[in-house]
C-alpha cells in the first residue's frame, strides 16, 4: 500500500516491539518500504522500560519524543494462561495501557494506534461481530481480565478525544500468528503451540495432543498482514472508533483444520489425538472485516496454509532462539 507523506517526518515508538506483531511491523518497515524518508522508529521491548511502570513510562517518552505511538505492550497469552491469571492480566495490563495513553496525552503525541483484540467481543452476541458490538455484554470468563482491560483503552480513546481532541484510536485483530511467535507449549497461543507440539511429535515418534475437541472455529491473521494493515492504520486511519483488522468470515476455520494444516506443513504422519477433558474456550468469535474492506477493498491476505508453511519454516529455522 504505498503511502505519501502528509506532514513532518514521524518519529514512531512501537511499544511491544520485540514481540510477534511488533516484529512483523519491524519487517515492514525495514523491509518493504513501510518506512517513509526522514521517519524514524523506534521498537522498544521490557529492556528499554517495563510499562507497568509509570516512571519508566515517561522516561522511555522523554528519550524519545515520538510524535506517532503504535502500542502493542502486553501481558498475553493463549486460553489456558488466560484461565490461570485472570487478575494479572487486568491489573498488568489496566497499568501498561493507562501509562501509555496518559504520558502520550502529556508528551503531546499527535496520534497512537493501540491493539485491541477479536477475544474481547461479548460471548453471548450475533454474528459476525463487528466493531459497534465491543461493550454489548460481558466476554467470554476464559479471558475476562484481559478483555476488560482492553475494552478500557476503547473507553479511555474516546474520553481523550471527547476532553483533549486527541485522535487516539485502537485496531481489533483477530488470532494472529508468524514468525517470532510464543511457541511455549502450555502458555502460547493455539497454531504456536501446535506447531511445537507437533515438531516434538514427529522428532519422538509420539501423537500429537490437541487441547479439547478441535471443534471451535478462529480466524487466524498473519502477522505480516498485520503489520502492514497497522502502518497503513498509524497513517490513514482517522476514526476514533476501532477497527477490525481481518480475513473474512468464509476465512473461518476449526482448529480441527489447522491441526491438518500444521500436519501437512511439518509432513507428520502420526496420530492426533483430541483431548476433551480440556477445554475448548470460546467456541466461535467470528468478526466481520466489512468495515476494513470499505477503506481497503483490494488488501491481499497470505492464505492460510501459506502462512503457517512460512510460521513452520521459520520456526525449525530458528528453534534455538524462538520463544518455547
Ligand atoms: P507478544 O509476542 O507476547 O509480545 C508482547 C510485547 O509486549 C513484547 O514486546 C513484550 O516485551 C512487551 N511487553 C510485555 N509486557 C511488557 C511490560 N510490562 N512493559 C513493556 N513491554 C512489555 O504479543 P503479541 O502477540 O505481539 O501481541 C501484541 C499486541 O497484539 C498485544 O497488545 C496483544 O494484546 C495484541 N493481540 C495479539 C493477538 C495474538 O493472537 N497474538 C491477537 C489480538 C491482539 P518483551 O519481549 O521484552 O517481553
Ligand atoms: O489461541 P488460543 O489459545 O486462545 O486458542 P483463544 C484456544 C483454542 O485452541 C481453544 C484450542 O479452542 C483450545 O481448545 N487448542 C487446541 C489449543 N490445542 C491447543 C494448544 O495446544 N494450546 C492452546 N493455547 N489452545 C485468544 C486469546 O483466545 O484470542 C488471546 O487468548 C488473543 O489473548 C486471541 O486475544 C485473539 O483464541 O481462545
Amino acid at each position: 500500500m504505498a503511502s505519501e507523506r502528509k506532514t513532518a517526518p514521524m518519529r514512531v515508538l512501537v511499544t511491544g516491539g520485540s514481540g510477534l506483531v511488533g516484529k512483523a511491523i519491524e519487517h515492514a518497515v525495514q523491509q518493504e518500504g513501510g518506512k517513509l524518508e526522514g521517519e524514524e522508529w523506534i521498537f522498544l521491548s521490557t529492556k528499554d522500560a517495563n510499562l507497568v511502570d509509570v516512571g519508566q513510562t515517561r522516561a522511555v517518552f522523554e528519550k524519545h519524543r515520538p510524535t506517532h505511538v503504535i502500542h502493542l505492550a502486553a501481558k498475553v497469552g493463549g486460553l489456558f494462561l488466560h484461565m490461570k491469571e485472570n487478575l494479572h492480566f487486568l491489573r498488568d495490563n489496566i497499568k501498561i495501557n493507562d501509562n501509555v495513553l496518559q504520558t502520550a496525552h502529556e508528551m503531546g503525541v499527535t496520534k497512537v494506534v493501540s491493539c485491541l483484540s477479536s477475544c474481547i467481543f461479548p460471548d453471548k452476541t450475533t454474528y459476525p461481530i463487528d466493531e459497534t458490538m465491543i461493550h454489548n455484554g460481558p466476554p467470554h470468563d476464559s479471558n475476562f481480565g484481559y478483555s476488560h482491560a482492553k475494552r478500557m483503552i476503547d473507553v479511555q480513546n474516546r474520553a481523550y478525544f471527547q476532553q483533549f481532541g486527541h485522535r487516539y484510536t485502537a485496531v481489533i485483530p483477530t488470532n494472529v500468528f508468524g514468525p517470532y511467535d510464543n511457541f511455549n507449549i502450555e502458555n502460547g497461543h493455539v497454531l504456536s503451540a501446535l506447531i511445537n507440539k507437533t515438531h516434538k511429535a514427529k522428532t519422538a515418534g509420539t501423537p500429537v495432543n490437541v487441547c479439547g475437541s478441535g471443534s471451535p472455529r478462529r480466524q487466524f491473521i498473519y502477522s505480516l498482514d498485520l503489520g502492514r494493515l497497522i502502518i497503513w492504520a498509524l497513517r490513514e486511519y482517522d476514526e476514533i472508533e476501532p477497527l477490525i483488522l481481518s480475513v473474512a468470515e468464509e476465512d473461518e476455520v476449526s482448529i480441527k483444520d489447522a491441526v491438518h494444516m500444521i500436519a501437512d506443513a511439518l509432513d507428520f504422519k502420526g496420530k492426533v489425538h483430541f483431548d476433551t477433558s480440556m477445554s475448548d474456550g470460546q467456541l466461535k468469535k467470528t468478526a466481520s472485516n466489512a468495515k476494513l474492506r470499505r477503506y481497503l477493498p483490494d488488501f491481499t491476505f497470505t492464505p492460510l496454509q501459506k502462512g503457517i508453511q512460512m510460521t513452520c519454516d521459520w520456526f525449525i529455522a530458528n528453534y534455538d532462539i524462538a520463544r518455547t
